[in-house]
């Protein structure tokens, strides 16, 4: 008799929501990268959680947003549209303290998905008085059916069980999928990857974080340390000096939390060493967005 439950569940909602905190959350781990600034993640990333239930692998998306500027824009919406077509269960986040017009996107695709979904309002620990939840569900369920609606504070942990509660009893009975031990489908030097870009955009200010992206260009596991050298590249020559900052502060700050952040996610000592370089205009670039490893 087997009654573990087992699928693959998508966070969707619009930038900023806290799809990526949620994840986080309810793996226990620092898998992606977390930001204030809107448009943050712009992988598909993986966060397996196995427990005796069952195994759900939840699929953190790129935030739906209305800018449509360049290929990487672009290419951001189509990541989180297709996720939602391979998966069982669709959570819809909605931040409980402000909705927006791009939240529309994220009830577009639930609309358009066969299958069920979950309406999860983020954020509850930031209400001051709770009783508007009651309207603002209302006014959600009136326009669109849930198969459940919860309420969660991502960041302090609130609410979770209610959704997990929700999730196992939606998913279909089934083995798990992947190994017990196993928290992500992302290598390491992904992983890496992400957390100096995650230092970088909390560091810069205004358009640059979101011309900026991180190669590995080496990794290396020795005895006692991971060597790991990362390149980070910038759209535009004007960049680098910022990004480098006065007499290097900058480049530092990011290099050292960047370098504590992965020796706690990999559980050992990191040795980073970091680069810059201009890649004039790759944010607009289908080839270089291929080579850099944006999902097409
Ligand atoms: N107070 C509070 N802040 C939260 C909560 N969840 C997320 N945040 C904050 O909201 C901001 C955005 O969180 P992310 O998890 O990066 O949001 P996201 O939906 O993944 O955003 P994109 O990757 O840009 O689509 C961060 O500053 C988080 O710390 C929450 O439950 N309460
Ligand atoms: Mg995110």
């Amino acid at each position: 008799m087997n009654q573990q439950r087992f699928g693959h569940v998508a966070l969707l909602g619009r930038p900023n929501v806290g799809k990526s905190t949620l994840l986080n959350a309810l793996v226990g781990e620092h898998l992606a990268i977390v930001t204030h600034k809107p448009q943050t993640t712009r992988h598909r990333i993986l966060g397996v959680l196995t427990e005796a239930r069952g195994q759900v692998a939840f699929v953190d998306t790129p935030g739906l947003h209305r800018r449509r500027d360049h290929a990487l824009n672009r290419r951001l919406n189509r990541i989180a549209a297709e996720t939602r077509d391979g998966v069982d269960l669709l959570v819809v986040v909605i931040d409980a303290t402000r909705q927006t017009d791009e939240d529309s996107l994220a009830l577009e695709q639930a609309r358009s998905f066969d299958g069920p979904v979950i309406l999860a309002f983020n954020k509850i620990d930031l209400l001051k008085d709770r009783a508007g939840l009651l309207a603002l569900t209302q006014q959600f369920t009136a326009r669109d059916e849930f198969a459940a609606v919860v309420y969660l504070s991502a960041e302090k942990s609130q609410g979770l069980e209610d959704l997990l509660e929700e999730v196992f009893r939606i998913l279909p009975e089934g083995e798990a999928q992947y190994p017990e031990d196993l928290f992500t489908d992302r290598s390491e030097r992904f992983l890496v990857a992400e957390l100096v870009r995650e230092q970088l955009m909390l560091q810069l200010h205004q358009e640059i974080p979101y011309g900026l992206t991180v190669v590995i260009e080496r990794f290396e596991r020795q005895p006692r340390r991971l060597e790991i050298q990362a390149l980070i590249l910038v759209a535009e020559d004007r960049h680098k000096g910022m990004v480098i900052g006065r007499q290097g502060q900058v480049l530092k700050r990011v290099g050292s939390r960047a370098r504590q952040a992965a020796a706690e996610l990999l559980g050992m000592p990191v040795h980073l060493e970091l680069h810059v370089k201009t890649r004039a205009g790759w944010v607009d670039d289908e080839g270089s967005l291929d080579e850099l490893g944006y999902a097409r």
